[in-house]
């Protein structure tokens, strides 16, 4: 649907605020601890598709809008073992996008990892996580969900596992749209090929080019929740990873300077807010998940 009434706005937002504080609370109950966000730095993910710089000169220091936190949460590490944090992200995505209904140029993810973990442990997570933030909106925002006409199934853990490389032969490239279609509960895809991921999610040692990560898929059509896997933490491994994927190691100093004093083996992963606050709330596009919603290519929001 899409928002005709400020009540339907409110509903929304009420959802989208109990989103976050039961995700939170879920993650606080684990002994995960929320770290505040980085909004600017020299080092950012690189992200896999281009998109608008978002760079800031600050005296003559080359930094970055903060596109995700994945290097940071793998610095914080060092720090605390399990950490989340309610991550602002600007990707200036191009407005080609638009169309799709489920990209924003600046939007919220929820972004953890945990140390030492494996990527079927931080499935397990996610799985949990998802589930007890869709009982807490059917229990607590009832009113809210009748308002806006939604349905929401809520579906048992463990979710079903597909693999990229088959639903790309079923589909084609991209295909979580179209796997997302035929969905009626959330399903994981796992093992990547390195050529459509960034270099810091770890490749399988018995299998060269197919990655420990995974995305989680909403059914119903929403498309893509979630990104995450095991991490690459070894300098020798990181260093090949930028040399295969024609990245200069100078964008990258300030990480690998952190990567050489060592940090620790981990996996985890990032759920946009927008997104899932989209799914709950049955919403046809996403700018309807928020307020102040900047479309791709929409050089008039505020
Ligand atoms: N946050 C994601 C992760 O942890 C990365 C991303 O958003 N590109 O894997």
């Amino acid at each position: 649907m899409r928002l005709k009434t400020e009540k339907e706005r409110v509903a929304v937002l009420r959802i989208a605020s109990e989103i976050v504080g039961a995700a939170g609370t879920y993650l606080r109950e684990r002994e995960f601890v929320e770290i505040l966000p980085v909004l600017l730095s020299p080092i950012t993910d690189p992200l896999h598709h281009e998109t608008y710089a978002g760079a800031v000169d600050y005296y003559g220091a080359p930094y970055q809008l903060t596109k995700s936190m994945i290097f940071h949460k793998q610095i914080a590490l060092r720090t605390l073992p399990r950490l989340f944090c309610f991550s602002p992200n600007v990707r200036l995505e191009p407005a080609e996008r638009a169309s799709f209904g489920r990209y924003l140029a600046e939007f919220v993810q929820l972004d953890l990892e945990v140390r030492e973990a494996s990527r079927d442990e931080v499935i397990e997570l996610g799985e949990g996580l998802v589930v007890a933030v869709l009982k807490a909106v059917v229990a607590r925002c009832a009113d809210e969900l009748a308002l806006l006409g939604r349905n929401l199934r809520i579906p048992t853990a463990p979710f079903e596992r597909v693999s990229y490389a088959e639903e790309a032969a079923r589909f084609g490239e991209p295909f979580d749209d179209a796997l997302s279609a035929t969905l009626s509960a959330p399903a994981w895809v796992i093992d990547f090929p390195r050529r459509v991921r960034e270099f810091y999610d770890r490749e399988d040692p018995r299998r060269p080019d197919v990655l420990l990560d995974m995305d989680l898929v909403y059914p119903e059509g929403y498309g893509e929740a979630l990104s995450g896997g095991e991490r690459e933490f070894e300098l020798e491994r990181i260093l090949d990873r930028l040399r295969r994927d024609a990245i200069p190691e100078s964008r990258f100093a300030a990480y690998l300077s952190m990567v050489r004093e060592g940090i620790p083996r981990s996996a985890g992963f990032g759920i946009g807010v927008e997104r899932l606050t989209r799914y709950v709330a049955g919403l046809d596009r996403i700018e309807d998940a928020r307020l102040f919603p900047k479309v791709p290519g929409d050089t008039r929001a505020i």
